[in-house]
């Protein structure tokens, strides 16, 4: 990989993963996209807005830039799409199929960012295996399994090199989530240096599936690198970190700030998709076919994350706090 269009670079992940690129293959090989123009200030180097909506846009970009791979983000995450379920099916299946078909055109390679929310209910949820059945019970799962099965069918039917990840709830300093079930973990980070108190919309006892965001983005250029020929999961790679629910994550930020007090008031929508999702999945097929490893556990994020908005000495990230941008 020697050029990659980012879609969806001025999200959570896009933000981290554009920087990470551009430090590999240096700043004018990394165009950063993104439906909102003012993330060209925040991200820096290349940029084009692009809405993936617009099947002619990507192809046009792509046809533009000639990626070796396309990192394709965009989506709205598992809140937004239970506020917006049509939008959510046109932006993150929409916009997915009009970058498959731009990949088969351009012979590019695609990136297709999963979610362990692609699993339901209806399987044991202590610890999935990578082949579980899949059903969903959110739009925002839907259309992640459904992608996961559209890549594969564009590998399949046009060879097209799709890979992807299905990523746990992801932490950072740099960037906000936005819309996601998962985004206490990233609020109580800069409430708890910003005040001292956060009000948890989950349960104390909700465990779910974590990932600091430099082992995610290492996770997905390297799953990008990976020597085809050893994978046979490609779409949808389970990989995981830590587990961990409210009350440990209070716990470990308290070592920091002996002060900090956690509170609760569960949001019934939060909780009942949280609820729907697995409790830890299992990564074993990760780590055997491509080398998937983790190199940041609770205590470790937790010192890096409390770490670094201390010394920003702001409650919010560098990037303003804001709801996910959705098209019109
Ligand atoms: C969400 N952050 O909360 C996302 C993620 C596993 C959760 O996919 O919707």
């Amino acid at each position: 990989m020697k050029r990659a269009l980012v879609i969806g670079a001025g999200g959570q992940v896009g933000t981290e993963l554009v920087v990470a690129l551009r430090a590999r293959y240096g700043q004018e090989n990394v165009l950063a996209t993104d439906l909102r123009p003012d993330a060209a200030a925040t991200l820096g180097g290349p940029f084009e807005p692009l809405d993936c909506t617009d099947g002619e846009a990507v192809l046009a970009a792509v046809r533009r830039f000639r990626p070796h791979t396309v990192f394709h983000l965009a989506a709205l995450l598992s809140v937004t799409g239970e506020e917006r379920p049509r939008l959510a099916y046109r932006v993150n299946l929409g916009g997915l199929l009009n970058v498959l078909e731009a990949a088969r055109a351009e012979d590019s390679a695609v990136f297709f960012a999963s979610t362990i929310a692609s699993f339901g209910p209806s399987i044991p949820l202590d610890l999935v295996p990578q082949d579980a059945a899949q059903r969903p019970t959110t739009m925002y799962g839907i259309t992640k399994a459904a992608g996961e099965m559209i890549c594969d069918y564009y590998h399949l039917r046009y060879r097209v090199d799709t890979r992807g990840l299905r990523f746990p709830g992801l932490i950072s300093h740099v960037a906000e989530p936005g819309g996601g079930t998962t985004d206490y973990a990233v609020e109580v980070f800069q409430a708890a240096v910003a005040r001292g108190a956060y009000t948890c919309p989950l349960r104390a006892d909700t465990q779910l599936d974590m990932m600091y965001m430099p082992d995610a983005v290492r996770a997905a250029i390297e799953l990008m690198q990976a020597d085809p020929s050893r994978l046979t999961h490609r779409n949808a790679c389970n990989i995981a970190a830590m587990q961990f629910t409210p009350r440990m994550l209070a716990a470990e930020i308290a070592r920091h700030l002996p002060h900090f007090r956690m509170e609760y008031r569960v949001d019934p929508l939060r909780q009942a998709i949280a609820d729907s999702w697995p409790r830890r999945i299992d990564d074993s097929v990760a780590r055997e076919e491509w080398g998937w490893r983790p190199e940041y556990d609770i205590a470790a994020m937790t010192a890096e994350m409390v770490a670094h908005l201390r010394q920003r000495g702001s409650a919010s990230p560098g990037i303003p706090n804001r709801r996910p941008t959705v098209p019109r």
